[in-house]
């Protein structure tokens, strides 16, 4: 059926049927009136180059795959019955209703437009738009009303999003696309930890929005590792400089709602993006880049510490702090315990040593800046030359989800006396902050503690004291039992004082070197020696300070 510059009134009123079984419908410049109560019927494309007028249905209801093309003119009400799906190849709107009867349409790079009254009706799991390209699903006059954009970013990945607006009505845009990348549209997408969706989200008038979105997604979308008791959803901010990238804080996380779908909703949203859901990926970075010395591994003829324990594939690739008493013994929201990283970071598999080999993993807390109180926690890795890590040797250490502020850091180990930065000092998102423990005692908080707070290690080298087997935090060899007396903790795990015990990741390894001994002449290879030297004297003791 072709139409063309003249006034036709097809379907008068009533329940009259214009059914173009198998062909096109075309409207080339004439005035087409789908009258109250018909259905225009077509199992073909449809092409026009304007509005169709009335207020009647139009109905895609081909077996095979149909095409409209609306020239971005509008459609009274469309309903979509085709299992075989419809494509829209234009821009379209429709005014009144969009019944989703059966199957989906796919806006490729076209917008599809819901009027300032329009409605999108039965939409399901199956039944939905698909947002396979760069068109967008618009909702015309958002306000306080809200709306559900029933979209996906494949014929089989169902993620509808509802949006309502306490600001100013504007027009929303959403599409749904496969992926969260590092950088929001661009970067390696994550291939762990988040739901494997993004959704890009405009508004035609810039300012004035004041959002709250709910995202909906399903368990098969989830990648390995998200966990959704502690997720939310983020946002990924792109100015100002300082301030880019995914924007979620810990206090923003929690637990998603419903049993497979799932939802997450976020309030108070004014600034529009790419947004997404997951969990420590998308949470806002915070950088810092500590430096510290262990005593127990330093060597003071190279300036360096010993990396035995990497050569010898004994340091584990899950962190140890969360099986140790007095490290990690409050859950955090975000952060602490279970960190993991790979044998070609901290075994003999990353190969020589290096000034930047890993030693072991050490525990970062960040601190309230004001209180002292302990926010967020860490297992993270230490280098060879005192540099502090993430778990991929290279990266600054990352308290994700906690805001630029101010914070005290403190550095803990296994069998060393923890440090805390005497001062809270500025931390950001962007860039990482240094800050080195190891240049000068008053780097460090000193307490009420008789000693000081590290060990001089050398000229212009201080570090955390060593020697420290039992769990607590002070280190002497006075005391009856092994729970206070250092050199009875290892005198107790060897046995006697000539046993071995040989490849072996322990805290009563207090040089470090993968064997507890007693015997041997130096205190490189000797961990009584090396217990011994760093007290001085046998009745000598030193202390952490509390913080
Ligand atoms: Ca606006
Ligand atoms: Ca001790
Ligand atoms: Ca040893």
């Amino acid at each position: 059926m072709k139409l063309t510059k003249i006034p036709i009134l097809c379907c008068m009123i009533g329940a009259t049927i214009c059914n173009t079984a198998s062909a096109q419908l075309v409207i080339d410049n004439a005035q087409f009136i789908i009258q109250p109560g018909a259905t225009v019927t077509v199992q073909g494309d449809v092409t026009s180059n304007t509005d169709i007028l009335g207020t009647g249905i139009l109905q895609m209801n081909g077996i095979a795959s149909q095409n409209i093309n609306m020239n971005g003119f509008a459609i009274p009400n469309l309903e979509i019955k085709n299992p075989a799906n419809v494509f829209l190849t234009g821009i379209a709107s429709v005014t009144g209703d969009l019944l989703l009867t059966t199957g989906q349409i796919l806006l490729g790079s076209n917008n599809l437009r819901i009027g300032n009254v329009g409605t999108i009706t039965n939409a399901t799991s199956t039944n939905f738009i698909v947002t396979n390209g760069t068109g967008k699903l618009i909702k015309a006059a958002l306000s306080t009303t809200g709306f559900t954009f029933p979209i996906g970013n494949s014929a089989s990945t169902y993620t509808p999003i509802a949006i309502s607006n306490n600001g100013t009505a504007d027009s929303i845009g959403v599409r749904a696309f496969a992926n969260v990348m590092a950088a929001g549209n661009s970067g390696t997408p994550f291939n762990k930890e988040v739901v494997n969706n993004s959704w890009d989200i405009s508004e035609s008038v810039a300012g004035g929005s004041d959002l709250s979105i709910t995202t909906t997604w399903n368990a098969t979308d989830e990648l390995p590792g998200f966990d959704r008791t502690r997720g939310g959803l983020s946002k990924y901010i792109t100015s100002p400089a300082e301030n880019v990238g995914w924007d979620l804080l810990n206090s923003q996380t929690g637990a998603a709602t419903g049993a497979n779908p799932y939802q997450y909703t976020r309030t108070g949203i004014s600034s529009l993006g790419i947004f997404a859901v997951g969990t420590r990926p998308v949470l806002s970075p915070l950088l810092v880049t500590p430096k510290i010395f262990l005593q127990g591994a330093y060597n003071t003829v190279t300036g360096l510490m010993s990396d035995n324990l990497r050569t010898l594939n004994l340091i584990p690739l899950t962190e140890p702090y969360s099986a140790l008493p007095g490290f990690i013994t409050t859950p955090l929201r975000g952060s602490g315990g279970g960190e993991t990283s790979a044998s070609s970071v901290i075994g003999s598999a990353a190969g020589v040593s290096t000034n930047s080999s890993i030693v072991d993993w050490v525990l970062a807390q960040l601190h309230d800046g004001t209180t002292g109180a302990v926010i967020s926690q860490r297992a993270v890795l230490l280098k060879r030359d005192g540099s502090i890590v993430e778990t991929d040797g290279v990266s600054p250490l990352n308290f994700a989800g906690n805001a630029t502020g101010n914070y005290f850091v403190s550095i803990r180990h296994r069998n060393h006396l923890g440090i805390r930065s005497l001062n809270a000092f500025p931390l950001t998102k962007v860039t990482t902050s240094p800050y080195d423990f190891t240049s000068s005692l008053s780097q460090v908080f000193a307490g009420a503690v008789p000693n000081s707070a590290m060990s001089t290690l050398g000229a212009d080298a201080f570090g955390m004291w060593g020697a420290n087997a039992n769990d607590d935090i002070t280190v002497k060899m006075t005391g009856f039992t092994a729970t206070t007396n250092d050199y009875l903790r290892l005198l107790n795990i060897l046995g006697s004082n000539t046993a071995s015990q040989i490849g072996v990741y322990a805290k009563e390894d207090l040089n470090m070197d993968g064997t507890i001994k007693m015997t041997g002449f130096t205190a490189a290879t000797n961990d009584y020696l090396r217990l011994l030297n760093v007290l001085g004297s046998n009745t000598a003791s030193l202390s952490q300070p509390v913080f």
